[in-house]
């Protein structure tokens, strides 16, 4: 139940949202799509042509990844002329709670959750089911007790992702050496997830250790003034640097140039993400690996979404799969990246 006050508030904070009305057309629809495009009518969902509304918590924009995901999902909602309500979280949970909240009492058809982290969602995702609401996953997990709670997760292994970084890297350095670890924001499911993939096969090395490790937030800046700090502790001990993202990677490898040294050489890179500007880095020879997680999310999403709202049984979770760019394909793929 909520107070009045709490309704008004939500209500005011609605204004914070940007609504998108579906008409018109748009793009950019292909490669996140999810396994499941079964040719059913792009609006469906709902009965006598009357659109959906369906809010958006969105983490926040700390990645060039996420910015993308916004992206698709808003032209995936432009496209089959859903009504979005799109909630910036600037990275912080109680603001997607707010969201939340304020998606509840607006009485939305769907509700599209990207969660900053896995924990602490479960009272306001009761909420959602109490209302009649389901709720679908991007990209993320949630940590819950009653998986009921929500519909299904679209997104990636990133438990995969972390072990195809580590087996890469392990290769390439010959089974011995020291490893910088820059990670995404704590406790979020990929910060967790690829930890714990890249940490399992590195330990089947006893010759390769992670000497250095330090949160970067998933964002370009804070990795390189990671990266600046684990250089001017003992650069010359760092032989490789494994970042849960791309964005965080860039900011290493401008951090490592500018202390003179050559990154993809002196000191090997591997990342997570699959963004343009990290496969440009491999195919330079700046980076050495770097696997996909598929961004383009959108049209797998409101698939999704459609079969919860027409309480359709969905899988638990429906996994992406994601290539991967090292020095035999950057080249050739990288004019082939959407984002
Ligand atoms: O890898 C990172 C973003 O949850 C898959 O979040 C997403 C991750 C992505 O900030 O760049």
């Amino acid at each position: 139940m909520y107070s009045r006050k709490t309704i008004a508030m939500s209500l005011g904070s609605l204004l914070a949202f940007s609504m998108l009305a579906g008409c018109g057309s748009s793009s950019s629809t292909d490669s996140g799509t999810a396994a499941k495009t079964d040719g059913a009518p792009a609006t469906g969902g709902k009965a006598e042509g009357k659109s959906l509304t369906i809010g958006f918590a969105q983490v926040g924009a700390e990645s060039g990844w996420r910015t993308a995901e916004t992206g698709s999902v808003k032209d995936e909602a432009t496209r089959r002329g859903i009504k979005l309500m799109f909630a910036d979280g600037h990275g912080k949970q109680e603001d997607q709670i707010k969201a939340i909240h304020t998606f509840i009492a607006q009485k939305v058809d769907g509700i599209i959750l990207a969660p900053v982290v896995v924990t602490g969602f479960e009272p306001v995702l009761k909420e959602a089911k109490d209302a009649g609401i389901p709720v679908v996953l991007s990209d993320r997990a949630v940590t819950v007790k009653d998986d009921s709670l929500y519909a299904t997760l679209v997104g990636s292994d990133f438990v995969e992702e972390g072990r195809r970084c580590a087996d890469f890297l392990a290769k390439k350095m010959n089974g011995k050496g020291n490893i910088a670890e820059i990670e995404g924001n704590i406790g979020s499911a990929p910060q967790l997830e690829r930890k714990k993939g890249f940490e399992a096969e590195i330990a089947k090395y006893p010759g390769i250790k992670i000497t250095k490790d330090a949160e970067g937030k998933f964002e370009l800046a804070k990795g390189k003034e990671v990266m600046e700090a684990f250089l001017k502790s003992d650069a010359k001990s760092i032989n490789a640097v494994f970042a849960h993202n791309d964005d965080m990677a860039l900011g290493a490898i401008q951090a490592i140039e500018e202390a003179g040294l050559k990154p993809g050489k002196d000191i090997m890179i591997a990342s997570i993400d699959g963004e343009k500007t990290m496969v440009q880095a491999v195919a330079d020879g700046k980076a050495n690996f770097c696997v996909e997680c598929k961004a383009l999310l959108g049209p797998g999403l409101f698939d999704a979404m459609n079969d919860a709202i027409a309480k359709k049984k969905l899988p638990k979770k429906t996994v992406m799969q994601d290539d991967q760019f090292d020095e035999t394909n950057a080249k050739k793929l990288v004019e082939t990246r959407k984002y």
